[in-house]
């Protein structure tokens, strides 16, 4: 019997955005026990369950709550939401927070051998795709009038096998398209995976449990994106090696032992230090440059 006081989330079981996910709630310190074969899985520190199902279920099951949290890809969300807008099924949620990964685009393509001009090229062109909701909406909004047909696997092949005219499918490095001789010639959409909250009223304990997992994961985003820059510099060049480190506050000066020329200057940076500015701040009379990785941050 499950205990509603226990936060539940849901993620993708095994996939694109299984690991990811899992990485992101063990860096916010939630120490979970695993299960490979079973569907839930229980944290041994915090009250929280996790759901590990398809990604096209999590999006329902946060909506009709189910669970109160769920993992997922926007593109998987927004797909849901026009499905059920027409069925006139219920939707209530609410996005949390974008996670920084599993970014991808949905993304028109046509065989590179075809010419392409505008979207009129693919006037009555018939379109084989996981995605006919996000389709649907964006031909419909240019007066594209199309046929497709859903394959939830190997759409890339389509085209070559004679199926289909054009591709609507994820592109994220493009090797899949180049590949089978494809081109993108649209982005319909660009998509991150995304924390997603159910609507209605909870338990205290689980809003309070939601607020500092958000914290955390806005702590780890951060984190992610920031480096902690250390070097050596003379005295008198402080302002202007200062000025080649964008995206860094409040630098700390402190003192070399035995050097009375030199300082040492330490900063988080929002950004990462380039090797031409590494070179730069050499030029300068910076020395011993360190730039290290940042694994949590709380302001
Ligand atoms: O079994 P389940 O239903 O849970 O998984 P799934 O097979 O439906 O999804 P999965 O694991 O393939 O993807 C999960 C989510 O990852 C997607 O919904 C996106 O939000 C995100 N994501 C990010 C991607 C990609 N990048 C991606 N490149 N999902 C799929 N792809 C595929 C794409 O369909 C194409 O086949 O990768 C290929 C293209 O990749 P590139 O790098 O060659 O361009
Ligand atoms: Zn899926």
């Amino acid at each position: 019997m499950l205990d509603n006081n226990r936060l539940r989330i849901a993620m993708q079981k095994s996939g694109r955005l299984s690991e990811d996910s899992i990485k992101l709630l063990t860096t916010c310190g939630i120490k979970i026990n695993l299960k490979k074969q079973e569907l839930i899985s229980f944290s041994e520190n915090m009250p929280i369950d996790i759901f590990r199902v398809r990604d096209d279920d999590i999006p329902g099951l946060v909506m009709d709550q189910v669970v109160d949290l769920g993992i997922v890809g926007e593109n998987v969300l927004e797909e849901e939401l026009l499905r059920r807008g027409i069925q006139s099924k219920k939707i209530l949620y609410k996005i949390l927070q974008r996670l920084d990964f599993g970014k991808c685009r949905l993304s028109l393509a046509i065989p590179c051998s075809k010419k392409y001009v505008n979207l009129l090229s693919l006037q009555n062109a018939c379109i084989a795709t996981s995605y006919p909701y996000l389709l649907k909406k964006y031909l419909d909004k240019k007066n594209i009038n199309f046929n497709f047909f859903i394959l939830n696997g190997s759409v890339e092949v389509a085209p070559v096998a004679g199926l289909s005219d054009a591709i609507c499918d994820l592109v994220s490095t493009g090797a899949t398209l180049e590949a089978n001789g494809l081109k993108e010639v649209e982005i319909l959409y660009n998509s991150q995976a995304c924390l997603v909250s159910r609507l209605g009223p909870l338990p205290s304990v689980k809003k309070i449990l939601i607020e500092k997992l958000i914290t955390r994961i806005q702590g780890v985003i951060k984190a992610r994106e920031s480096k902690y820059i250390m070097l050596h510099a003379p005295s008198s060049k402080v302002q202007s090696i200062i000025s080649l480190l964008h995206g860094a506050e409040h630098p700390t000066i402190s003192r070399l032992a035995g050097e009375t020329n030199k300082v040492a200057i330490h900063m988080v940076s929002s950004e990462t230090l380039f090797w031409e500015t590494m070179e730069q701040l050499k030029v300068l009379g910076a020395s011993a440059i360190l730039v290290l990785p940042i694994e949590k941050m709380m302001e």
